[in-house]
């Protein structure tokens, strides 16, 4: 049987808003095409452009599992249309691992969100936000790698 992953219609679904009217107006051309089984949606303006930009995780291959599916970073261009930008700001998390959960604060209180990442048979990682790119910065928060089988992130100040 072939469990090849076809586009389907949900995977480029996004409703923008108009605010002034109050209503939401079905856009299919917001996002590109994205295949694979998703997880996740963690929003946040990763790039301080008063946008909100998206991280989408990625969660299994059908028929393929444990093969690691494509997560994404894509942003905002202002106009509700959003851009993949994995690849020249954060190429690691293009095969984070079977992601299913992720969260966006600003670890290290520079101004700029950074994104943290968990799921199924992986590590808790955390990408620091540079500004025109993340970087894999787990171990300068952990003092070992905390792979599990992860549900959900919730994040506190404690
Ligand atoms: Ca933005
Ligand atoms: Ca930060």
């Amino acid at each position: 049987m072939d469990h090849t992953p076809k586009t389907t219609a949900i995977s480029r679904i996004a409703y923008t808003s108009t605010i002034a009217k109050g209503i939401f107006i079905r856009d299919t051309s917001a996002l590109l095409v994205m295949h694979d089984s998703k997880s996740c949606v963690a929003a946040a303006d990763f790039n301080n452009d008063g946008s909100i930009d998206l991280f989408v995780g990625g969660r299994v291959i059908p028929g393929k599992y444990p093969v690691t599916p494509k997560s994404y970073l894509l942003q905002n261009d202002g106009k509700g249309k959003f851009k993949d930008v994995t690849a020249q700001m954060a190429p690691a998390l293009q095969s984070a691992g079977m992601v299913t959960t992720a969260a966006w604060c600003d670890i290290d209180h520079d101004g700029k969100k950074d994104l943290i990442v968990a799921g199924e048979w992986m590590p808790i990682s955390i990408y620091l936000n540079k500004g025109d790119h993340f970087e894999d910065r787990t171990k300068d928060f952990f003092d070992r790698d905390y792979s599990g089988w992860w549900n959900t992130i919730t994040v506190a100040d404690i």
